[in-house]
């Protein structure tokens, strides 16, 4: 049996983190049960979630996570794509993963309506006399990584305008096919979908969020997907 590793459902959010979400979605998509267990970063070998726990083997990082269902499970994630297909659904998906999720995680811990519906709440086991300074350290470390990556050098204004240009592409990309690459799902399908939905929440407001509701083909794909591939985890409209 296959256990994910989470940080566990927040509002209606499949799990706060989009990549644990597209782990998630790439089990779906490979039609393997699995179970999840709440679980906490400081466990994980790389410091991060998702992980899954297959048979006693563990493996870290949500594209090592595909590769190993490829590998052992035999689900080739991109069949029936061309080389030219591949490479373009790799792009968009590292497109998502590698840039947009920067920003627009930077949008959820500073945009302060955002903040206080999602990532306050993680801290509201810590006692009251010592949560603001716990809050105050993750707000520091976050600012100090959003700094080394870059996105923390760029004005609102410039992180709003990347997050617009990168939107622009994924729309213009899914057009009005059911799917990123055609009528069937293909791995990076599972980032698509679970950046998208988790942005998509109800709770927040932040620019990107509704930039995102501007792009009808978006909501419907996130909306379409959720209801074929998440009938157990409703999402309220925005
Ligand atoms: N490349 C990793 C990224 C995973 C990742 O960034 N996870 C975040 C949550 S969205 C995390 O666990 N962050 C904890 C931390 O950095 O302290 C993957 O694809 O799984």
């Amino acid at each position: 049996m296959i256990v994910l590793h989470t940080f566990g459902k927040q509002h209606d959010m499949i799990d706060p983190s989009p990549f644990v979400a597209k782990t998630h979605t790439l089990l779906r998509f490979a039609g393997l049960p699995y179970e999840t267990a709440q679980s906490d970063i400081r466990k994980a070998p790389r410091g991060k979630l998702p992980v899954i726990v297959d048979d006693g083997e563990t493996i870290a990082d949500s594209t090592f996570i595909r590769f190993h269902i490829e590998k052992k499970y035999g689900h080739d994630f991109d069949a029936g794509l061309d080389a030219r297909e591949r490479a373009i659904a790799w792009s968009a998906e590292k497109l998502i993963e590698d840039h947009l999720f920067w920003i627009w995680a930077m949008e959820r811990w500073t945009f302060k309506p955002d903040y206080a519906k999602d990532p306050a709440q993680y801290f509201n086991e810590v006692p009251k006399l010592v949560r603001p300074l716990v809050e105050r350290y993750f707000a520091r470390r976050l600012a100090a990584t959003r700094h080394a990556q870059g996105v923390g050098h760029y004005t609102d204004a410039e992180r709003e305008l990347l997050s617009k240009c990168g939107l622009d592409a994924i729309a213009t990309l899914l057009d009005n096919k059911p799917f990123l690459m055609g009528a069937s799902p293909c791995g990076a399908d599972a980032t698509l979908f679970a950046f998208v939905n988790v942005l998509l929440s109800p709770a927040f407001r932040s620019p990107s969020v509704m930039m995102a509701r501007g792009h009808s083909n978006i909501v419907a794909y996130s909306a379409r997907l959720a209801a074929q591939y998440f009938p157990d985890y409703k999402q309220k409209r925005a």
